[in-house]
């Protein structure tokens, strides 16, 4: 029975809410399985990292700039990021298709709130939800493969969900590929959070890029 903090004397995994109650401390994952077909069924993921280049040409004024390095994921284990070391632009494109002027046609992921898997392996949880290994996976597309957490999660023992199916490490560049997001957030409750605890609000955006000739809002008809 707690009614104040200083009663607190051991580890109590959560946050004193009011009188005898806790808050625990505990993570939210939400996967989303994305079945990309943009423009055609065969598809490539690009991770196109943002580095710091020295400026070469003496002229300009500028010492340094950032440029656009994309790598075509090969095999779904070229496809497994963390986010949130390091900008890049995550985007799905089909390379068999182009725009006028020749860029590949495609979409971005923009992800939204960032956590990372803070457990090691080795606890139910984290084999039964395997997905949060990572951020984002690509893997082949298999009509068997629909929720990450594999059909029958709660008895599972880990051995049929995405982290499993990625270690096939089948081939995604130009194939039929789906894209999964993981979006999450820590938990740490605060006295705030109680009786009722707030909405918390997050979420992601899946944009075309180079998809349209140009802004395709112009010459939209308004209907009043
Ligand atoms: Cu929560």
């Amino acid at each position: 029975m707690y009614t104040h903090m200083n009663q607190i004397k051991e580890e109590v995994y959560g946050t004193l809410l009011t009188e005898n109650t806790l808050g625990t401390h505990h993570d939210h994952f939400l996967n989303f399985h994305f079945d990309f077909d943009v423009d055609g069924h065969d598809n490539s993921f690009v991770e196109s990292k943002l580095l710091a280049k020295s400026a070469s040409d003496k002229r300009s004024p500028r010492k340094n700039y950032w440029t656009v390095v994309p790598k075509t994921a090969k095999t779904e284990s070229d496809a497994r990021i963390h986010l949130g070391s390091g900008a890049a632009e995550l985007s799905v494109v089909n390379p068999n298709k182009k725009t006028k002027i020749g860029n590949q046609v495609g979409y971005r992921l923009l992800p939204g709130t960032v956590a990372n898997n803070i457990i090691p392996d080795g606890d139910y949880p984290e084999f039964r939800c395997g997905f949060n290994k990572y951020n984002v996976w690509v893997t082949r597309y298999n009509k068997s493969e629909k929720w990450a957490g594999g059909v029958y999660t709660d008895q599972s023992r880990g051995v049929d969900n995405l982290a499993t199916w990625s270690l096939r490490n089948r081939e995604i560049e130009n194939k039929d590929i789906v894209v999964w997001y993981t979006l999450g957030f820590h938990h740490v409750p605060s006295q705030e959070d109680f009786p009722i605890m707030p909405t918390v609000i997050s979420g992601f955006e899946i944009k075309p890029t180079n998809f349209f000739e140009h802004n395709p809002t112009l010459g939209l008809k308004i209907h009043g």
